[in-house]
């Protein structure tokens, strides 16, 4: 796969979607030069968010991240390009906000890791996996003009 084609999935958690977030941190993720893939307003069930936090569910903290996860609206997105999965992670910031580096979305806008507005996929092959969760239709394809001047 071509460097600039690698994929990750991204998502406004319900706080974030609720404290108005979705612009600003979408916007961050297109200035930066990525390509929204696709974007939409889910309304999680259960059993996505089981599936999803898979390698988490005997964690102590998983009922308690299932009933955030469930508390209201994700806006979920896909984005395209060169680092997207470890330069997704990089800009959200450390899971837990208190740990987070300034200028990440998580610094900015969260204190809390029970509230932290932001999920990233963490390697590519679970981009891949959560694309297929969330976005089961498919997402676009479609080349951009700008990709010319945004790639050496
Ligand atoms: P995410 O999947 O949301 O991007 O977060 P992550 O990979 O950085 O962190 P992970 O360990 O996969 O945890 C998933 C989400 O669970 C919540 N969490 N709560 N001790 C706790 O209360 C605790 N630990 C994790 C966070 O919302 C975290 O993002």
């Amino acid at each position: 796969m071509a460097a600039n084609l690698e994929r990750s999935f991204i998502a406004v958690k319900p706080d974030g979607v609720e404290r108005g977030l979705v612009g600003e941190i979408v916007r961050r993720f297109e200035t930066r030069g990525f390509k929204i893939l696709a974007l939409q307003l889910v309304q999680p069930s259960e059993e996505l968010l089981r599936e999803h936090y898979q390698d988490l569910a005997s964690k102590p903290f998983f009922p308690k991240l299932l009933a955030y996860m469930r508390s209201g609206p994700v806006a979920a997105f896909v984005i395209q390009g060169k680092g997207a999965v470890k330069i997704g992670r990089d800009m959200l910031g450390a899971t837990n906000p208190q740990d987070s580096a300034p200028g990440t979305i998580r610094a900015d806008f969260a204190l809390d890791i029970g509230k932290n507005v932001c999920h990233g996929s963490d390697s590519v092959e679970s981009a891949e996996r959560e694309i297929a969760l969330w976005f089961p239709a498919g997402v676009a394809s479609y080349t951009r003009a700008v990709d010319a001047v945004l790639y050496e």
